[in-house]
């Protein structure tokens, strides 16, 4: 076993055992957090616990790696990690399996996540940057397999942006992009397409990431032999290898019970990474599950004899003790003094953490007691209401759920009565809620001044003679404005660099801004996604183009899992103000159709959801965005680039609002409403209705999600009564959530004379050609025919049967 030079050299042998007798004390501390997390849940104390036992020695090796300005992007085996730089107390540790939801007490989340689910935070409590080079960082995990490695891709990537991008102000975010960003995956979840695709995409990139896998043979009770061609992760990926000739990958292999190899591995991995900006990938094998896979199930079910006592024998902790002893670093008595105070210290931070857990309940139930017993008093149904007091008392563990239950059924056994008792219980559950329900539903969207509705209209303005240019052409000009005004600011796709994007709306920029800012990936949505996720965590402005609407689909999981709940997850301390441009509706076919918005609305709350009908619009949007701290998705019209429009003269400076309709036609019979390029087929229509003398008021509402939070459309409503959404999209996909919205949100259901309608496309996907989108999506015929049947149901003689 040889020790790293450097650390031989420089470290005295006395210092060298200190620091060797502390690693143990810390895998030590938290093995018994595991053990001791997994007693908690088996006695009903905390709900479900996923930990890391077996995996101590390595992360201890690598944290010593781990530099101040690094990021770590990982899994729910971390724990010992996070101990390690520092940014996980046992008590912390507990509070996150309690879910306790003060981030002062659980800074991962503020339990929202399962414990297990690391987080650092890069944001201070006003949602503003902290310098992230002074701190060590952790990506806030997400708990599909695999979903942490698009955004490791772009953790990395940044350092590379930083160190050869000139005129971005790095102070809180990079010095000379000397970071790398760590990642770590389980065995079989290199099994997951996501790794793959992230593997490949970093050997393209050459960025400094260095990816560990955790090999433990097994993911839950499948065996690797169902996972891993070859069942050898590292065997497979040989390929990767750089030589002198081609870039690719340094590629390690090591034993994760080897204490000493395991540290000069570490140090090795990050010495090339970081100098070179070469991804790295240390393959940590011969790891063990001590008590299995979680607390759901218990893997003496699908281990054999004889690999459990391999685990017991090849435990890391276990190893690392031999050698300690066996390199006369301690003796056996030394260490068994050392483990009995670290099982005493982690009782201790338990016990802290589970007062500081539910101390605050416990006062919340008291205050409900005292509330029920004096309502009980004052109503003749007072034996019910004491009922509902001793049995919320008798609970020995309460939760603010029991607290609710029986303080708001009390309410109903007085609901005919009129008392202070009540009206003081009345607002003690109102006020309650008010404070107690921010605690699980803050922070969807940035709560920061930053807040993208915190950004203001500002017109497009035009000379008195304006140029009329294709749409992609007013794009164009305000990337070219964007890309100058913010050098942190850059854009990659499929065919997005040399050609300046499929439809020209970046064109010349990568020769004016180089190959780095406006940049061609790999057809790999999901790591462009990524891409964008992992920079917008280090301060850069990411633009990440997904080519056509219908392909977002590939990168749905990730914007979903990782990019809609960054805030959320992170309550507010962590940001990925990613802005994915894309362009659809309305093409030909089965996939170039771009239809699927139900789907995304229903998946990505907690992105901005933007349906600009014109390039001017999209590009007002993209102006309010980059002054904002919000992730958003923006769909171009794809039939849009070569229509004409007038050049404004205050390119990059104007702004088009979100969560604002426009009213683009006024009428006094019905509203209709509708956006992007059905918009225009509403509007053909409605040119026609006049003609039969039906005036119809046409809303765009360029964007689904904020939707018109000034509540226009119902105010239309008001003056037509009636109402229609046009959609491209499936019955009960987004004209659905329309609807809902209009009816539920904006109460327009009492201004109505006319039942609400929807017309949306046939439940197939649409098929090919002119005659194919005719027949498949709303056409002017169905538009006029279904606006004017309304008016026929209304009014039989003005308006006589169409067919
Ligand atoms: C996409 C997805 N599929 C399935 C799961 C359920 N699941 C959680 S952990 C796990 C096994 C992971 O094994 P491995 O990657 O080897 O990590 P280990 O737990 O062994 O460290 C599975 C199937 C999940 N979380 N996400
Ligand atoms: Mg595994």
């Amino acid at each position: 076993m040889k020790l790293n030079p450097n650390t031989k050299t420089e470290i005295t042998f006395d210092d060298f055992k200190a620091e060797v007798l502390n690693d143990y004390k810390l895998a030590v501390t938290s093995r018994e957090c595991s053990l001791l997390g997994r007693r908690e849940v088996l006695t009903g104390k905390a709900k479900f616990g996923i930990f890391g036992d077996g995996k101590e020695i390595p992360q201890i090796a690598w944290a010593k790696a781990f530099k101040n300005g690094d990021f770590r992007s990982g899994y729910y085996r971390d724990q010992t990690f996070m101990m390690a730089i520092g940014e996980l107390t046992i008590q912390q540790f507990f509070a996150g399996l309690y879910g306790n939801t003060d981030i002062k007490d659980e800074p991962m989340s503020a339990g929202r996540q399962m414990g297990g689910h690391f987080s650092t935070h890069s944001l201070d409590e006003n949602g503003h940057w902290k310098n992230l080079t002074e701190q060590k960082n952790s990506s806030p995990d997400i708990s599909p397999t695999a979903g942490q490695m698009p955004r490791l891709l772009g953790l990395a990537q940044a350092s590379k942006i930083y160190r050869n991008v000139n005129g971005i102000d790095t102070t809180n975010f990079s010095k000379e992009g000397n970071e790398i960003a760590w990642g770590t995956i389980g065995n079989a979840s290199t099994s997951e397409g996501l790794f793959f695709e992230t593997i490949n995409a970093a050997g393209v990139l050459q960025v400094p990431m260095v990816i560990s896998i955790w090999d433990d043979e097994y993911g839950i009770s499948v065996h690797a032999r169902h996972q891993t061609t070859k069942e050898n992760i590292s065997e497979i990926l040989k390929g990767f290898q750089r030589d002198e000739d081609t870039k690719g990958y340094e590629i390690f292999r090591v034993n994760g019970w080897n204490y000493p190899e395991l540290i000069d591995t570490y140090q090795r991995a990050a010495q090339i990474s970081r100098k070179e900006h070469v991804p790295v990938m240390i393959h940590v094998q011969e790891l063990t599950q001590p008590q299995g896979h979680s607390t759901s199930g218990s893997h003496e079910r699908y281990k054999d004899q004889d690999r459990l006592a391999w685990e017991a024998e090849y435990d890391c902790n276990v190893q690392l003790r031999h050698w300690m002893i066996s390199n006369n670093i301690a003796t056996d008595d030394e260490l068994i003094a050392l483990e009995r105070g670290i099982k005493k210290a982690v009782r201790e931070g338990k016990k802290a953490a589970w007062s500081s857990f539910i101390n605050p309940v416990m006062a919340e139930r008291k205050e409900a007691i005292s509330l029920l017993e004096r309502l009980a008093g004052s109503s003749p149904n007072g034996v019910f209401i004491r009922k509902l007091k001793n049995d919320l008392e008798v609970i020995e563990e309460p939760l603010r759920r029991d607290i609710l239950s029986a303080t708001r059924k009390g309410l109903r056994y007085v609901v005919s009565e009129d008392s202070s008792e009540k009206t003081t219980l009345q607002n003690w559950i109102n006020q309650y809620l008010n404070t107690i329900q921010p605690k699980y539903s803050s922070h969807l969207h940035s709560a920061s001044d930053l807040n993208a509705l915190n950004q203001s209209e500002v017109l497009p303005t035009y000379d008195s003679n304006p140029q009329e240019v294709d749409g992609r052409v007013v794009l164009r000009e305000n990337f070219d404005a964007i890309f100058s005004n913010y050098p942190e600011a850059l854009i990659f796709g499929e065919d997005a660099g040399y050609i300046g994007d499929v439809n020209q709306g970046l064109e010349g920029l990568q020769e004016k801004y180089g190959e780095l800012r406006v940049a061609d990936t790999g057809i790999r949505e999901a790591t462009i996604i990524g891409q964008g996720i992992g920079m917008a965590m280090r301060g850069l402005r990411p633009i990440a183009e997904i080519q056509y609407l219908d392909y977002v689909m590939y990168a749905l999981q990730i914007m979903s899992d990782d990019l809609a709940t960054v805030q959320y997850r992170t309550k507010g301390r962590q940001k990925a103000p990613l802005i994915v441009r894309t362009r659809g509706h309305r093409l030909e076919g089965i996939w170039h159709s771009g239809s699927q918005m139900g789907g995304i609305l229903n998946l990505i709350r907690g992105i901005h959801v933007l349906v600009p009908r014109n390039m001017t619009k999209a590009a007002g949007f993209y102006n309010t965005l980059l002054e904002s701290d919000e992730p958003a998705l923006v769909v171009e019209c794809l039939n849009g680039y070569r229509l004409k429009e007038k050049l404004p003269n205050n390119i990059g400076a104007f702004k088009t609002p979100l969560g604002v309709v426009e009213t683009v036609r006024e009428g006094d019979d019905i509203t209709l409403v509708s956006y992007g390029s059905t918009l225009r087929l509403v509007e053909q229509a409605a040119k026609e209705l006049q003609e039969v003398g039906i005036d119809a008021e046409i809303i765009d509402v360029q964007s689904l999600l904020p939707f018109d939070l000034n509540h226009d459309i119902v105010k239309s409503i008001v003056k037509t009564n009636r109402v229609m959404v046009i959609d491209e999209d499936i019955e009960g996909g987004a004209s659905a959530y329309i609807l809902d919205q209009i009816l539920n949100t904006q109460n327009a259901f009492q201004y109505l004379d006319s039942q609400p309608k929807t017309l949306a496309a046939k439940p197939h996907r649409p098929a090919y050609g002119t005659d194919g989108d005719y027949f498949s999506k709303p056409s002017v015929e169905d538009i006029f025919e279904a606006i004017y049947n309304i008016m026929h149901e209304l009014s039989p003689m003005d308006f006589p049967k169409l067919r």
